[in-house]
C-alpha cells in the first residue's frame, strides 16, 4: 500500500481553471483514448474537461486513481502488470488489482480486474504484493488484504492468488483460495503489516519479507516456507533500522556485480551483490541499499558505502514512490516501475478524472564502483521516437537559450551531451548547507540556487515544458560546487518551483547529487517530457529526478523547449538529439 490514509470521501467539487485548449491535438499517434472527453465522477452536474495533461507514453488506466504497481511478471509472451486502482474515482478508496498486459512494456491492454475485495480475509481491500514464480513455470501472487476497517489503516494479513487456467497467457482469472489468510501477524502491529515481495528459494525454502514497523523503526520481518502455504515467521527481521518510520513495499534483489544483465530473485554466487528498497512512508521516498545477503543468519547486511536511513540513495530524486522490481527471463534485466502521484489538487484530479501515472520502465543494473544502481529506461520505448532534430557543437555563452523546435515538445525525448573546456570557475559550495536536513540537502540547494541564479559552472540544462515568454518553465540543470577540500560537486536539479502560474499546485526544487567523475569534463542529460511529467536521467542513469507539473500557458502546442546556460563558463552541447514521441497504445 502505497498511499496515506488522509483522503476523505465527499468533497466539495470545485471546477478548477483548466486550460482549456479548443483544438489542439498535439499528439501523433491517431485517435487515443487521451483525445476523449471524460466526465467528471461523484456530481450531479456533469462536466466536460479536456485532457490536456493526460500522458502519451506513461501508463495510466483510462480514468480514476491509481497508485503502486504490483505483481509485475512475464508469462508465456506477455508481461504482466498489476495495479492499485480505484474504479470508483480520482481519489484513493475501494481499491482493487487492475491488471493490463503487453509485449513490450510500453503498450498495454486493460483486462478484468484480477482480484477484487470479496472475501473474509480481504472484505475491506486489496492491497499491495507480488508474484513469484514457482517451477513448472506456475506463478502466484501473495498481497494484503484488510479484513478489519480498525485499527486505522485496516488489520492486515497476507493472501495469495493463483491463476484459473494456467494455459491461458493472459491470466485473466484468479482464485483465491479458501485456506487464506496464509500470513497473519502475530507480535506485529496489526495495522502495518504490508506489502509482501516476491518470494526467493535458498535452502530448501521460499523466502519472503513483509514491511512493517515498530514506533519509528523500520522493519522486514523475514517469513519462511516449504510448500508456499505453511509460512513461519523468523526469529530475526530480515533487515531493520531505527528512527525511519514505517518501512512500505518492500524490494529484495541481487544484482551481477559483472555486466548489466539481471538475475532472478533466487540467484546466489561470488558475483552477485543485493539490493533492499523500502518506501518510506514519513517521506514519501523509495530508499535502498547495496548490500550483503548472510545466508547463515539469513539477513540483509547493507555496505558501509550506503547510508541506510532517509538521507540514502533513491531510485528518483522527485515524485516516485511504492516502486517495485521483477526478473526478465527474455531479455535478461531487471525492470524497475513505479508510482508517480499528482502535484495537482484533489479537486482538479475530480475534475480532470484521474491521478497517479506509472513512469516508464527501467532497466536497474549495479554500477561498476559497486556502490550503486544505474537506471535507464526501458529499450522498446525508443520505439516510439518519431520526427527527430539534431544539434552538435553549439557554444552557449552565458544567459544564453536556444530553442528546439521541430519537434512536439511537449511529447518528446530529448538526449544531450554537454562539455566544457575547464572547472576553473566553479562555484564555492556553501558549507552553511551542510546544516540542511542531510535527506533535503540537494534539494534546498536546488531552491536557493535555480535557474534564475547566476554561477560559474552551470546552471545549464534544459527548460522544458516553457510558455512563450517563460512566464512558466520546469528548468532541469546542473550546476557544479567545488567545496573547500577541492573536491567537486555535481548536482542535478528539476525545478517546479516556476513550472505553473497556478499557485495551488505542489512545486518542489527537487535536486539530487551525481557521482560522477568530471576528469572528461562532459555531463549527459536526458528527459522524456509528456504533458505533465518531466522524468530525467543524468550521467546514463546515475541520478534520477520526476517532476508532475500543470503549467497554465505551457501546454500541447503551446509549450516550448530550450536549452539553456546561466554561468559565465562556456558551455558546449557536443550532440543533442530530440525526438517527438509517438502515442502508445495504453489501456
Ligand atoms: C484455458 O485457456 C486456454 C488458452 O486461452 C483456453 O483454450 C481454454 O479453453 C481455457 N480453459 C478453460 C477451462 O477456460
Ligand atoms: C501501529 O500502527 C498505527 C498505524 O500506523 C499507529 O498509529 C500506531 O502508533 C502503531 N503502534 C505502534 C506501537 O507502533
Ligand atoms: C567498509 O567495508 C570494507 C569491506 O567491505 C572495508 O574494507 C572498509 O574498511 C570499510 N570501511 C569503513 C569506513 O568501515
Ligand atoms: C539567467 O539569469 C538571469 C538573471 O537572473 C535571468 O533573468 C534569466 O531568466 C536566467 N535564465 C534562465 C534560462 O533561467
Ligand atoms: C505526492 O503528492 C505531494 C503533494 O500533495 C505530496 O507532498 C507527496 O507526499 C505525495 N507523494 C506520495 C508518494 O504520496
Amino acid at each position: 500500500m502505497g498511499v496515506t490514509i488522509r483522503f476523505i470521501w465527499g468533497f466539495p467539487l470545485l471546477i478548477c481553471l483548466l486550460p482549456l485548449l479548443n483544438n489542439f491535438d498535439g499528439r501523433d499517434g491517431g485517435a487515443m483514448a487521451s483525445h476523449k472527453l471524460h466526465f467528471v465522477e461523484h456530481t450531479e452536474n456533469l462536466v466536460e474537461v479536456k485532457q490536456v495533461y493526460r500522458t502519451g507514453y506513461h501508463f495510466q488506466p483510462k480514468k480514476n486513481w491509481i497508485n503502486d504497481p504490483n505483481a509485475p511478471m512475464y508469462y508465456k509472451g506477455l508481461y504482466h502488470l498489476f495495479y492499485q486502482y480505484n474504479p470508483k474515482g480520482a481519489v484513493w478508496g475501494n481499491i482493487v488489482w487492475a491488471h493490463s498486459v503487453s509485449t513490450d512494456l510500453i503498450n498495454w491492454i486493460p483486462l478484468e480486474h484480477a482480484i477484487v475485495p470479496s472475501k473474509p480475509f480481504d472484505k475491506y481491500g486489496c492491497w499491495s504484493g507480488s508474484a513469484t514464480i514457482l517451477p513448472g513455470n506456475k506463478p502466484v501472487i501473495i498481497y494484503t488484504g484488510i479484513v478489519k476497517q480498525k485499527p486505522e489503516p485496516g488489520y492486515q494479513v497476507q493472501n495469495y492468488a493463483i491463476p484459473a487456467n494456467y494455459s491461458d497467457p493472459y491470466l485473466r482469472k484468479w482464485i483465491k483460495p479458501d485456506n487464506n489468510p496464509i500470513i497473519k501477524p502475530i507480535h506485529q502491529n496489526v495495522s502495518s503489516f504490508r506489502d509482501p515481495t516476491t518470494a526467493w528459494f535458498n535452502k530448501g525454502h521460499w523466502k519472503l519479507v513483509i514491511g512493517s514497523k515498530n514506533n519509528y523503526r523500520g522493519i522486514a520481518y523475514l517469513y519462511r516456507s516449504r510448500d508456499f502455504i505453511k509460512w513461519t515467521k523468523a526469529k530475526h527481521p530480515f533487515h531493520t533500522k531505527s528512527d525511519v518510520g514505517m518501512w512500505e513495499c518492500p524490494d529484495f534483489f541481487p544484482v551481477s556485480s559483472k555486466g548489466t544483465n539481471g538475475l532472478d530473485t533466487s540467484a546466489i554466487g561470488g558475483d552477485v551483490k543485493y539490493v533492499f528498497k523500502a518506501s518510506l512512508d514519513m517521506t514519501r521516498f523509495d530508499y535502498y541499499t547495496i548490500g550483503t545477503y548472510d545466508l547463515v543468519k539469513d539477513k540483509y547486511i547493507p555496505d558501509n558505502t550506503s547510508v541506510d536511513g532517509w538521507a540514502g540513495l533513491r531510485y528518483d530524486y522527485g515524485n516516485f514512490y511504492a516502486s517495485k522490481t521483477f526478473f526478465d527471463p527474455i531479455k535478461k534485466r531487471r525492470i524497475l516501475t513505479g508510482w508517480a502521484n499528482e502535484s495537482s489538487t484533489t479537486s482538479e484530479d475530480i475534475a480532470k478524472g484521474w491521478a497517479g501515472i506509472h513512469l516508464i520502465p527501467r532497466k536497474v543494473w549495479l554500477d561498476p564502483s559497486g556502490n550503486k544502481l544505474l537506471q535507464w529506461p526501458v529499450v522498446e520505448l525508443d520505439k516510439l521516437r518519431g520526427q527527430k532534430i539534431q544539434l552538435s557543437y553549439t557554444k552557449l555563452n552565458k544567459g544564453d537559450t536556444i530553442e528546439i523546435k521541430g519537434i512536439v515538445v511537449a511529447q518528446a525525448d530529448v538526449d544531450v551531451t554537454f562539455t566544457f573546456s575547464s572547472l576553473e570557475k566553479a562555484e564555492l559550495y556553501d558549507e552553511k548547507w551542510d546544516k540542511f536536513p542531510p535527506e533535503n540537502l540537494a534539494k534546498s540547494i536546488c531552491g536557493i540556487k535555480g535557474a534564475t541564479v547566476q554561477g560559474g559552472l552551470g546552471p545549464f540544462g534544459l527548460l522544458t515544458l516553457a510558455s512563450s515568454k517563460l512566464e512558466e518553465y520546469t528548468p532541469v540543470f546542473f550546476r557544479i560546487f567545488k567545496t573547500v577540500q577541492n573536491k567537486h560537486r555535481v548536482l542535478l536539479c528539476s525545478d517546479a518551483t516556476p513550472s505553473s502560474l497556478n499557485q495551488n499546485e505542489y512545486k518542489p526544487s527537487f535536486g539530487g547529487f551525481v557521482d560522477v567523475d568530471l576528469a572528461e569534463k562532459k555531463l549527459s542529460l536526458r528527459s522524456l517530457i509528456d504533458h505533465s511529467v518531466v522524468e530525467s536521467f543524468a550521467e546514463g542513469g546515475k541520478t534520477v529526478i520526476s517532476s508532475r507539473i500543470y503549467p497554465t500557458l505551457a501546454v500541447g502546442e503551446h509549450a516550448h523547449l530550450h536549452v539553456f546556460n546561466n554561468g559565465s563558463e562556456i558551455i558546449t552541447i557536443v550532440r543533442l538529439n530530440a525526438w517527438s514521441m509517438n502515442t502508445a497504445h495504453i489501456n
